[in-house]
């Protein structure tokens, strides 16, 4: 891969620019956040404690997700789009410095290989910025590979093959102590497109073997997230392809596994919330990637399409982390973004997405959870229902905003970065890519 050099040339957002624009915007906003806390106050709710608790989430950002995205038919390029690694960091850290809530990347090898990890990390810390779990890629063929994984990975009938994908998670995780990262996310793409193809029990255990490889080689203070999808790119059937298996392969191989939920991954009408419920209640909820889908694995904006939904999974978060602080036991998934950005220009979409995570969380916050738990022992269900309604309804915009404003970020971020000039900039400056026929990322 050609991503060796970054342009020296940093560009970021203007900070008195966002300045001057939230001095113009303070006063409305003030009035809101004094509404909103009025009515958080008939609630016995502090707007301020709500605000705190905001100010500690952290999303990571896909460096994929920097670039447009496509789909089998198409990608259109978006002029000023990055190119390399660091590029890709400079755009997250645009995101980050406006919407205050994304402080690490998450990279994907071989697509972010670098000849310096140890500048790219600078660089990453010059900008604010850290790095997230780690993704390896046994998904795809690379020009210098010896074998292929058109017929599978980590699970491959051929040991050489499943050698070559173990040594590119081993190779991962090398580059991930040299960034600083905490975790290596697998997910692979092995699997059948046709009955009879492949022993789903073969298959499983030729993958569990691999993964244990892996697995003994991840540092004691990291995680190995196993990610599961129930489709695509194998169409029959997929190795790891729910939470069921995912959650035996991390209670086989050990407490350094855990389970990585996509919320695109799962058939349509699944109840991802009580997934989320059941992992967290087994300790094995180990990260997200959130996004949004209407049909499939769309990787749409976070919240776009299905906000109840996210609003749902963050109430079951937020329970489990009070439960875990009752029983004093850990709860810290790694949250994280898996978008594919095909229309919109991903720094905007980011910003969104942000937005809408941060929403749910503070929603999910500002459930009644004493009431809750009284209508629920009362069985009295449409009270039940309306304690998560009632959260899901406020419109807790003006916290949201408090808590950028404190990070130094913007009240109104995408207005910010519009009038920033930033794409056009890069466009400027930054080499055009290449326009591929089609590809998902
Ligand atoms: C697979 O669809 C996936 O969700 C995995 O997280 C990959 O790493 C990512 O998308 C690649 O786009
Ligand atoms: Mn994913």
């Amino acid at each position: 891969m050609g991503y060796m050099t970054h342009d020296q040339t940093l560009f970021a957002v203007s900070q008195d620019a966002i300045d001057r624009d939230n001095q113009r915007l303070m006063a409305a906003h003030l009035e809101d956040y004094a509404a909103l806390g009025a009515r958080l106050a008939r609630s016995s709710i502090d707007i301020e404690d709500v605000v705190e608790k905001l100010l500690t989430l952290e999303v990571g950002l896909p460096s994929w997700g920097m670039v447009s995205g496509g789909t089998r038919f198409a990608r259109f390029p978006l002029p000023g789009e990055p190119n390399n690694v660091f590029e890709k960091i400079e755009d997250c850290s645009v995101v980050n410095q406006l919407a205050g809530l994304t402080p690490r990347v998450s990279l994907h090898f071989p697509w972010d290989r670098s000849d310096d990890y140890l500048a790219l990390r600078q660089y990453a810390e010059e900008l604010g910025m850290g790095f997230d779990a780690i993704n390896s890629n046994t998904f795809q063929d690379q020009a210098d590979q010896k074998q292929s994984y058109k017929f599978g990975s980590l699970s491959h009938a051929n040991p050489a093959t499943r050698q070559q994908a173990i040594e590119h998670n081993l190779e991962c995780i090398e580059i991930g102590k040299v960034l600083g990262s905490e975790a290596l996310t697998v997910w692979i793409g092995d699997g059948s497109n046709f009955p009879g193809q492949v022993e789903f029990t073969d298959t499983l255990e030729r993958y569990l073997d691999s993964l244990r490889v892996v697995y003994d080689a991840v540092p004691d203070s990291w995680r190995l997230l196993i990610e599961h999808k129930m489709f695509e790119p194998a169409f029959y059937s997929t190795v790891v392809q729910d939470w069921g298996t995912s959650i035996l392969c991390a209670q086989t191989l050990g407490p350094k596994a855990q389970c990585l939920v996509d919320l695109g991954h799962h058939a349509q009408g699944t109840n991802i919330e009580m997934i989320v419920a059941r992992l967290a209640q087994f300790g094995k909820l180990g990260g997200f990637h959130f996004n949004d889908s209407k049909y499939g694995d769309d990787d749409l904006d976070s919240g776009s399409i299905n906000p109840f939904q996210l609003f749902l999974v963050f109430n079951e978060l937020v329970y489990a982390e009070r439960r875990a602080l009752e029983r004093k036991t850990t709860f810290n998934p790694a949250y994280m973004m898996d978008q594919s950005h095909n229309v919109t220009d991903p720094i905007e979409s980011l910003l969104n997405s942000a937005r809408a995570i941060a929403g749910a969380y503070v929603k999910a916050l500002i459930v009644d959870r004493k009431a809750l738990r009284e209508y629920q022992e009362n069985n009295d269900v449409i009270m039940a229902h309306n304690c998560l309604r009632l959260a899901f309804e406020t419109d807790v915009r003006p916290a949201l905003a408090m808590a950028r404003l404190r990070k130094g970020g913007a009240i109104d971020p995408i207005a910010n970065y519009r009038a920033s000039g930033y794409r056009a900039e890069k466009s400027r400056t930054r080499k055009p890519r290449p326009i591929l026929s089609g590809g998902i990322v």
